[in-house]
């Protein structure tokens, strides 16, 4: 397998931290053992917690303002491909990528497999890009898949259907769909009617997915609409996923949401109608800002985690979600907030794995409101970095993954070998 950070140089960071890990990991498992939890089983557990990189974001993100490329920012698919393999070997927990189209466009499908392949990356849901422009063809300034002209429509449909036809040489099994569709002035669409050529237009892309595949469809209150969205929140979604059948599913982005929205609520009702797609993480302050996830309400993820691991233990039938990151990295290096947000959901996992379930159970079947908080939160303030660390170790990650990118080099390498183009002043990628 490639692997573009040199193993023995892992192996000597390593070694500056392996002691203190066996201490701390050491400490933190008697503390568990005195609440019956074994820290050997949780960390296996753990280590089964992956999630999938978007292509866009091993690339410096922007805002609608402007854009400060860092150097040696991946020029082509090829190269984030080597960024995105960098994540994983130290990380050792994003072993998928989910591309996006045109944007990650290539000549041979087969041939960018292979090569992620090499790497031993394999790719996670499509996402198809109906919210811009492409080279020159009909617009979709007005709309895509709700377009009042048909021949937009079509055209967008079309291009669903590509993707699912790219996916499938890729090995993908699902094709995520979120329009920008929707109106900035009141009076400028029929909301009734937009909605009833959104669903049109999505039975025909659902028509022809491949019978193992899936559908997902995501949601967002506004932007780049700024009055009103088609697909606007979870109500909207679950109603069209239920309108086109079992293979359509709801996908949650943690940005696509109001500021005081109860997220973890929404995530409880489509486990239980057996309607969750998965998830886009991302963390926010207030709308979709695309920050690193755990960066800004660590709380709420544990409170999504923890009904995820509700729903894993009782077998919950219908329940296998995708995950994936969708972030934008403004100004940080993207490779290190990729590995610390996937270091994050992992810590969620964890904590959310620590909860004492037959506590919560008895404390809310008794009302006894203080004891069910404090259940939960004593698991959310288990400080559970040992397991996640000897977690990433057991599998010839870094135990400290961007002290040990930093200590590689790779960047000022890639900086060197990647000479960028001229700036562009675009904003979001
Ligand atoms: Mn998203």
């Amino acid at each position: 397998m490639q692997t573009p950070i040199d193993a023995s140089l892992i192996e000597l960071e390593n070694s500056s931290h392996r002691q203190n890990l066996a201490e701390d990991y050491a400490s933190l498992g008697i503390r568990l053992a005195r609440r019956n939890i074994n820290i050997d089983q949780i960390k296996k557990q753990v280590a089964t917690f992956n999630v999938a990189i978007p292509t866009w974001g091993v690339a410096t993100g922007g805002t609608r303002f402007a854009r400060f490329p860092n150097p040696g920012d991946p020029r082509d698919l090829y190269e984030k491909l080597e960024d995105c393999a960098v994540v994983q070997q130290l990380g050792q927990s994003t072993p998928t990528l989910s591309p996006h189209f045109p944007w990650d466009d290539v000549s041979d499908y087969n041939e960018l497999r292979e090569r992620a392949n090499a790497y031993g990356l394999s790719f996670d849901a499509v996402n198809s890009n109906t919210f811009a422009d492409q080279h020159g063809q009909l617009s979709y300034k007005y709309g895509s898949l709700t377009h009042t002209n048909s021949a937009v429509r079509s055209q967008a449909v079309q291009h669903n259907l590509e993707c699912i036809e790219k996916g499938i040489q890729l090995g993908s099994k699902a094709l995520t769909v979120w329009i920008g569709d929707g109106s900035n002035f009141p009076g400028q669409q029929d909301f009734t009617a937009s909605l009833e050529r959104y669903l049109e237009s999505m039975r025909k892309i659902y028509a022809r997915l491949p019978d193992d595949w899936q559908l997902f469809i995501e949601h967002k209150l506004y932007e780049p609409a700024f009055y009103a969205t088609v697909i606007q929140d979870w109500g909207s979604n679950y109603l069209c996923a239920q309108e086109l059948g079992n293979k359509a599913k709801c996908l949650v982005d943690l940005g696509h949401h109001a500021p005081t929205v109860n997220i973890e609520m929404i995530v409880a009702r489509l486990i239980h109608f057996e309607k969750l797609a998965g998830f886009h993480f991302n963390d926010s302050k207030y709308g979709d800002d695309d920050l690193d996830s755990g960066s800004i309400q660590p709380f709420q993820l544990f409170l999504i985690f923890n009904e995820l691991v509700a729903a894993e233990l009782r077998n919950q039938p219908g329940f296998s979600p995708s995950y994936m990151l969708d972030q934008s990295h403004n100004v940080t290096d993207p490779i290190e907030s990729l590995m610390n947000s996937a270091g994050n959901l992992r810590k969620a996992y964890c904590q959310a794995l620590l909860v004492d379930r037959s506590r919560l159970a008895s404390a809310q079947n008794d009302n006894d409101v203080l004891l069910a908080h404090n259940t939960l939160k004593q698991a959310f303030e288990t400080d559970v970095e040992p397991i996640v660390a000897s977690a990433r170790l057991d599998f010839g990650g870094a135990i400290d993954p961007i002290e040990t990118f930093r200590a590689s080099g790779y960047r000022s390498r890639k900086a060197k070998a990647r000479p960028q183009q001229l700036a562009s002043g675009s904003g979001i990628v």
